[in-house]
């Protein structure tokens, strides 16, 4: 069988394709696509192979699966190795599943970096327009992507609303994140894994949710929950956390490559 998985180092969505990669040993070719500097999702070559223009993208023997969601499930059920949705226990663990994916990380992560410093903002409003401006130019020259653009450019005219306009919904997502850790504290009373007593497809994107939240600083949110704390320490032993490169932490030399590529790049 050939993989091959479409990824970007820091990418939540990504991680999470890539930790369910891991957890059930699947050998694959990592291509990374460069989303932040080079925005290389706006590439021809990348838009017909997703049109959505995002990360990740499951290339497996010519079957393509565009969305994290859906490569969990597509993994388990097609590849060797534990069950990670087994059936006593796949209602709870498809249940998780969902209400994580209510969640806007994205709203989150952005709308912290925002307030942390008024630079962020600007480059991020910036990189907003500079993705829009991709779309056009994408539509200009290759009108076969007239609708995909125009999907994307929708996506962008809302998150500009959500996370940089007066009406964001920052106070909504930083409340509903303590919630979700209050969930996850809960669920450690009642099994050793969040859906489960077996690790499942749960803790694969309940692992990376983790993981984001250190990476933005509220590691407090985890700490400060005993159960949630020692699960993070239980599940960042496993090896998939390695393999799958999680990210918990930006460099600082990264970061400021990509606001000046926000900042000063056509
Ligand atoms: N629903 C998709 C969301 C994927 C997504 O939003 N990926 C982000 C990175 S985490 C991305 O590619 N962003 C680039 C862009 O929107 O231009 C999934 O679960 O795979």
């Amino acid at each position: 069988m050939q993989n091959i998985l479409y990824s970007n180092n820091s990418s939540y969505y990504s991680m999470i394709a890539r930790l369910v990669l891991a957890e059930k040993g699947v050998v694959y070719d990592l291509h990374n696509v460069d989303i932040h500097i080079a925005m290389e999702q706006f590439t021809p070559e990348f838009v017909k192979i997703q049109p959505n223009m995002t990360v990740p993208v499951l290339l497996s023997n010519g079957v393509n699966i565009d969305d994290s969601h859906r490569i969990l499930l597509f993994v388990n059920q097609n590849f060797a190795g534990v069950d990670l949705c087994p059936p006593e226990s796949a209602d709870a663990i498809l249940k998780s599943l969902d209400l994580h994916y209510t969640f806007s990380i994205e709203d989150l992560t952005m709308g912290t970096a925002l307030r942390k410093s008024p630079i962020a903002r600007f480059a991020l409003a910036r990189g907003l327009k500079r993705a829009s401006r991709r779309c056009y130019e994408l539509m200009r020259t290759h009108p076969e992507f007239k609708v995909a653009c125009e999907n994307k450019l929708r996506l962008e005219v809302q998150r500009e609303k959500l996370i940089l306009s007066k009406e964001n919904n920052y106070a909504q997502m930083l409340e509903r994140a303590i919630e979700l850790c209050d969930y996850l504290e809960n669920e450690l009373t009642q099994h050793e894994f969040i859906a489960s007593d077996s690790y499942s497809l749960a803790d694969v994107v309940w692992t990376v949710f983790m993981a984001r939240l250190i990476m933005i600083k509220f590691d407090h949110l985890i700490i400060e929950r005993k159960n949630l704390n020692t699960y993070w320490q239980r599940v960042t032993q496993r090896e998939s956390y390695l393999k799958a490169n999680l990210c918990t932490k930006m460099p600082v030399k990264f970061l400021i490559k990509v606001i000046l590529a926000l900042l000063f790049k056509k």
